[in-house]
C-alpha cells in the first residue's frame, strides 16, 4: 500500500439492520487490537474517531420498506463528511460498522473526491434491493443500489457525495443469497458477480485476478466494503445474517493479499460484526485479519 497514513473511522450503528448488536462492531474489532498490529506494519494511524450517530430510532409504522430511514440518512451525512476529510489529508479511511448502511456514508464521502470509483464488494448478498423490492425494509440490503442510484434515496442526497458508482466499476464477490430482483438486475445489468458458484470453479485466485481487472480499468481509487457474512459462518459466526457455504479462511486471507499487492485500494469498510452473535470474539478477530491483509501483511 503506497499510503502509509491509516484513519479509523468507527460507527457503531445497528438502525440498517434493524437488530441490536452491530453498534458494538467497532468496539469489539478496536479491543481485537487493530490499532496495534496496524502501528506494528510501519503505519501511522492519524486518528481514530467516532461517528456520533443517531442510536434510538422510533420506527416509523408507515415507512416499512425504508426502516429507520431518517436515522440511516443522518448517519450517512455524519461518515461521509469524516470519510471526505480523511481522503482529502491524504489517509487511508477504514471505516468499522455497523450494519452495511455505513456504505452509504463512505460511498458518499469517497465520490466527493474520486470521480471514478472502482468498488469490491465481499457478501453473501447483493445489497442491492431498492424501497420497491426489499423483503425486508432493512436499508442495509440496499447500499450498493443507492450508490448506484437505484432507489429513490440518492448518493446525491447526501451533502458533499460525488458522482454515482458505475455499475461497470462494482464487483460483487461471495454470494450465495440473492433476492428475485436482484438476481435479475445482476443478468440484465451485467454486473460482476463472482459467486460462490464461481469461487468453487475458479479458485479464489482467478476471481481476484478478474475483479481486479474489472474495478481497475480507467478508475481513479478502489474501495473495498468487507461484510464479514461473505465467510463462512464456521469462521465468522458474529453477523446478523448467516448463510451457509461461505468464503473459507484461507479464501479471504487469499483475496485480501492479492488486492493489498495491486497498490490500488484507497480505502475500505468493515461491516457487520455482531458480538452479541459471535462465539468468544472471533469474528472481531478476524475483521483485524481481513483489515491487515488488506493492509499489506505478509507471512514472511
Ligand atoms: B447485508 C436481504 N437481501 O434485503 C434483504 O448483510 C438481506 O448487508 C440483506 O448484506 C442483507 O433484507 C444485508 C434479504
Ligand atoms: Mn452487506
Ligand atoms: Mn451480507
Ligand atoms: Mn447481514
Amino acid at each position: 500500500m503506497a499510503n502509509k497514513r491509516v484513519r479509523l473511522i468507527s460507527v457503531p450503528f445497528w438502525m440498517g439492520g434493524s437488530r441490536a448488536g452491530t453498534e458494538l462492531g467497532p468496539e469489539s474489532i478496536i479491543q481485537s487490537g487493530l490499532a496495534r498490529q496496524i502501528r506494528s506494519m510501519g503505519f501511522e494511524l492519524v486518528g481514530n474517531s467516532e461517528v456520533n450517530c443517531p442510536r434510538h430510532g422510533v420506527l416509523d409504522p408507515k415507512q416499512p420498506k425504508t426502516k429507520y430511514f431518517p436515522e440511516v440518512k443522518e448517519m450517512s451525512g455524519l461518515v461521509g463528511e469524516q470519510v471526505y476529510r480523511a481522503v482529502m489529508a491524504d489517509s487511508f479511511p477504514l471505516i468499522l460498522g455497523g450494519d452495511h448502511s455505513v456504505s452509504i456514508g463512505s460511498l458518499a464521502g469517497l465520490t466527493g473526491h474520486y470521480d471514478n470509483l472502482g468498488v469490491i464488494w465481499f457478501d453473501a448478498h447483493g445489497d442491492l434491493n431498492t424501497e420497491e423490492t426489499t423483503p425486508s425494509g432493512n436499508m442495509h440490503g440496499m447500499p450498493l443500489a443507492i450508490a448506484m442510484g437505484l432507489s429513490k434515496f440518492k448518493l446525491s442526497d447526501i451533502p458533499g457525495a460525488g458522482p454515482l458508482i458505475k455499475k461497470e466499476n462494482v464487483v460483487i464477490i461471495g454470494a450465495r443469497d440473492l433476492d428475485p430482483y436482484e438476481k435479475e438486475f445482476i443478468r440484465n445489468e451485467g454486473i460482476a458477480c463472482f459467486s460462490m458458484h464461481d469461487i468453487d470453479r475458479l479458485g479464489m485466485k482467478a476471481v481476484m485476478e478478474k475483479a481486479i481487472e474489472i474495478v481497475s480499468k480507467g478508475t481513479d481509487g478502489v474501495h473495498v466494503s468487507f461484510d464479514m457474512d461473505c465467510l463462512d459462518p464456521t469462521e465468522a459466526a458474529g453477523v446478523g445474517t448467516p448463510v451457509p457455504g461461505g468464503i473459507s479462511y484461507r479464501e479471504a486471507h487469499l483475496a485480501l493479499e492479492l488486492l493489498a499487492e495491486t497498490g490500488r485500494v484507497t480505502s475500505m469498510d468493515i461491516v457487520e460484526v455482531n458480538p452479541l452473535l459471535d462465539v468468544g470474539m472471533r469474528t472481531s478477530r478476524l475483521a483485524v485479519e481481513m483489515a491487515t491483509s488488506l493492509l499489506g501483511k505478509r507471512i514472511i
